[in-house]
């Protein structure tokens, strides 16, 4: 028998899932405490950009498979996929989880299956969720199953990885994981691994913590390899051949909902045997900082008081029209406590979400003195440098995703960030 699903926050990992089982026959119905993002749902609009979502949300909505709306509805298996941010003293916030969780209580019957997939510290299962399910009057373990399964994907390839990933089940007892392993074999294509609710917890904080602290190595070699005269992009693309060697790559910062906010959860935790973790953390969140102190002394070197500043890429990483945690609003706020005018672009972020935001390339870089390139998006590897009219010709690049050569040729003076060869 297909299960129905009721899945409890329509975000940039619950509407992606809804949406995937509905495209494989089962109904679903999903649920936001946010009526805008439910009626445009419901009207087949789509409140975040995906690859492909478009398509898979109206063949769904169209085929009768998904409904939303702002409560729960009884179901057989229900998924949360809520936001589990940090507090501004960097604690982990597990309100939005714990309101979900109670949220479904009225509604879960005997023999269903409730899933995590938000990214949670270790023992939020156990310590936070439990406690509320154990209201319904139910059994856990025998008449509920609860299990945690982290979603793994990464924005922008959502239903590739959706379906290619290995996918980790923790479940609290091994029915529940065995159910949940059952459900997502719906469309996983990858291997399913069992294990508790706390070790699934657990590796999903430590994958992104790992990548954390790998990026933070790279910034602080971006940094030595600029007073070393070393391009570091180079560096690391050789390093890299070596068969056990992945050094990531250097930024303006770590942005996004993932990455910057996980390793907090094990800083919380760990206290003073996180100390790698804590300053991955410190190093990346000074990119930000960094990167602007950089962009006004190039505008010093050439001589320019009183800059303007185009600021190209919003979003926290290219081809996502996601700006969470991004860096360069923060690099925007440093740019101005130096006194520089700030104008901002984003092919993917529509509405002007930020104060500086034009919605043309052409108005952002008119009066620019530099263009400062945050993320790598297609559309500016892409741009042709011969048709970029701005005021003064020079271009700071802190990804590494232009073609330096071509800038150099339109005549742009053409600086990168852990390149000290400008
Ligand atoms: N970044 C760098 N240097 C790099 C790679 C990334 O500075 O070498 C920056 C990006 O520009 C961005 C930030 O890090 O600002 C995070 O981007 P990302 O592409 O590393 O990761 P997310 O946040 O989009 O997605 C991550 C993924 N985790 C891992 O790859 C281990 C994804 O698989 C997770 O599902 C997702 O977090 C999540 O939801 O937890």
């Amino acid at each position: 028998m297909t299960k129905s699903i009721c899945v409890v926050g329509l975000g940039y990992i619950g509407l992606p899932t809804a949406v995937m089982f509905a495209n494989h026959g089962v109904k679903v119905h999903g649920v936001d405490l946010n009526p805008a993002a439910v009626k445009s749902i419901q009207e087949k609009q789509l409140h975040i950009e995906e690859n492909g979502l478009q398509e898979r949300l109206n063949n769904a909505v169209d085929g009768g498979f998904l409904t939303a709306s702002t409560t729960p509805v009884v179901a057989d298996v229900f998924i949360i996929a809520v936001p589990s941010p940090i507090n501004p003293d960097n604690t982990a916030n597990l309100e939005y989880v714990r309101l979900a969780t109670a949220s479904i209580v009225p509604y879960v019957k005997k023999g269903d299956l409730v899933i995590l997939e938000s990214t949670v510290p270790p023992k939020t299962v156990e310590n936070i969720m439990l406690p509320e399910l154990i209201k319904s009057g139910l059994e856990i373990g025998t008449e509920l199953y609860v299990s945690h399964s982290p979603e793994r994907v990464i924005p922008g390839r959502i239903f590739e990885e959706l379906v290619n990933n290995d996918r980790i089940v923790g479940g609290i007892n091994q029915k529940s994981a065995e159910l949940t392993k059952e459900l997502y074999e719906t469309f996983v294509q990858g291997a399913i691994h069992i294990t508790d609710a706390t070790t699934a917890e657990l590796v999903k904080v430590m994958e992104n913590t790992y990548r954390d602290v790998n990026i933070a190595f790279a910034n602080e070699l971006a940094k030595m390899a600029e007073k070393l005269d070393v391009n570091i992009w180079e560096a690391i693309k050789f390093a890299n051949y070596h068969p056990r060697v992945n050094v990531h790559f250097p930024g303006p910062g770590v942005g996004g909902h993932c990455i910057a906010v996980d390793p907090w959860f094990l800083v919380e935790l760990g206290g003073d045997t996180a100390q790698i973790i804590h300053l991955s953390r410190h190093t990346n969140d000074s990119m930000p900082s960094y990167t602007a102190q950089k962009t006004q002394a190039i505008l010093n070197q050439n001589g320019i008081a009183g800059a303007t500043v185009a600021v190209l890429g919003l979003a926290f990483k290219g081809n996502v029209d996601d700006m969470r945690e991004s860096p360069s609003t923060i690099v925007i706020d440093e740019l101005h406590k130096l006194g520089l005018t700030v104008i901002s672009h984003d092919p993917h972020i529509k509405e002007n979400k930020h104060a500086t935001q034009t919605q043309s390339l052409d108005e952002a870089v008119e009066n620019a003195d530099i263009l400062l390139f945050l993320t790598d998006h297609n559309e500016f590897k892409s741009l042709a440098a011969a048709t970029v009219k701005s005021k003064n010709k020079i271009v700071f690049d802190t990804k590494n995703c232009l073609n330096r050569s071509q800038w150099e040729q339109a005549g742009f003076q053409f600086h990168l960030l852990g390149d000290a060869k400008n």
